[in-house]
């Protein structure tokens, strides 16, 4: 075990200048910090994200429904960066009370229609255009379950592994030990059910597997906390062959570029306004068009 000194005081307080990657972001309290007006664009969907799987979710969708040729899924994706504290401007509050991205709003009605929770939203979109969502009974409940059981899951992997094995500001056994053996076991249910489906429905690709690959197939493929040695999730066979299947699909690979601030420079697209931004708005074609215009 680790050596530990600390004791709870009697009365927590909070210390502003708290450690750890996420310190300067992290407060007890809700609410606005300051007053800033989100932007809209010209579509009728408007989504307030940031590159993160639970923003990946969102925008992998849109680019599915898009991939469809549903015209009216077209969006504008503007980034909240959560590490400078956009999430707390007047404007996205109102939107989402809770803070966090993503968040959605929906002008195709007479009122304009606020979303957030990824799973509230994934489900207001599939239900909105009929697609990716069954709507046979048993098929339905077993989708609505599995993107439940990642809303629900994902704060163990995230919150607890990720944060503790990847971003605490020190090592901490129990911890550790206590969230590797949730998140296994996670990695364990997901990998027996895909034994016998090809998708978390059965033979139907959709919002469950959107939801879930974004956290569990990125964890799979290295690309959060670094910790597919120490898992061993080559070891979950059918969830690494889920997680590759749905990785190739286009949709997805555009899916992922959307609202990212970090990685390769062509495979961040900062805001999303038009199809065509792949192609021409990526970070590596910005740069290069801001050094055309320093000369
Ligand atoms: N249950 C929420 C979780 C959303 C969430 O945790 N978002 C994170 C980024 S992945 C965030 O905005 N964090 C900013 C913060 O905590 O201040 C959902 O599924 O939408």
């Amino acid at each position: 075990m680790s050596e530990n000194t600390y004791q709870p005081p009697k009365i927590w307080q909070w210390n502003s200048q708290g450690s750890g990657k996420f310190a300067n972001i992290n407060r007890p309290v809700a609410g606005a910090t300051h007053q800033v007006e989100l932007p809209v664009g010209k579509h009728p969907l408007q989504l307030y994200s940031m590159g993160t799987p639970n923003g990946v979710k969102v925008t992998i969708l849109l680019e599915e429904l898009l991939a469809l040729n549903i015209k009216e899924a077209e969006y504008d994706a503007h980034l909240i960066n959560i590490m400078e504290g956009d999430q707390f401007g007047s404007g996205f509050v109102e939107v989402n009370a809770n803070s966090k991205i993503p968040a959605l709003v929906d002008n195709s009605f007479d009122q304009k229609l606020p979303i957030f929770e990824s799973g509230a939203i994934l489900m207001h979109l599939a239900e909105r255009f009929a697609a990716f969502l069954p709507t046979d009974p048993q098929l339905k409940s077993q989708c609505l379950s599995w993107l439940f059981w990642q809303v629900g899951s994902a704060p163990y992997l995230g919150g607890g592994f990720g944060h503790f094995y990847a971003y605490a500001p020190e090592k901490f056994e129990y911890p550790i030990e206590r969230f590797t053996m949730e998140v296994k076991r996670q990695l364990d249910v997901l990998d027996r059910h895909l034994a016998n489906n090809k998708y978390m429905c059965g033979d139907q690709y959709t919002i469950a597997d959107m939801a879930i690959w974004p956290w569990y197939g990125a964890l799979v493929q290295n690309k959060v906390y670094e910790a597919a040695e120490f898992l061993q999730t080559q070891s979950y066979k059918n969830l690494v062959r889920w997680t590759e299947e749905i990785g190739q699909r286009a949709a997805v690979k555009r899916g992922v570029m959307v609202n990212r601030t970090w990685g390769e420079l062509n495979e961040q697209l900062h805001e999303r306004h038009d199809a065509s931004d792949f192609e021409f708005k990526t970070q590596n074609k910005m740069v290069e068009t801001e050094e055309c215009f320093s000369k």
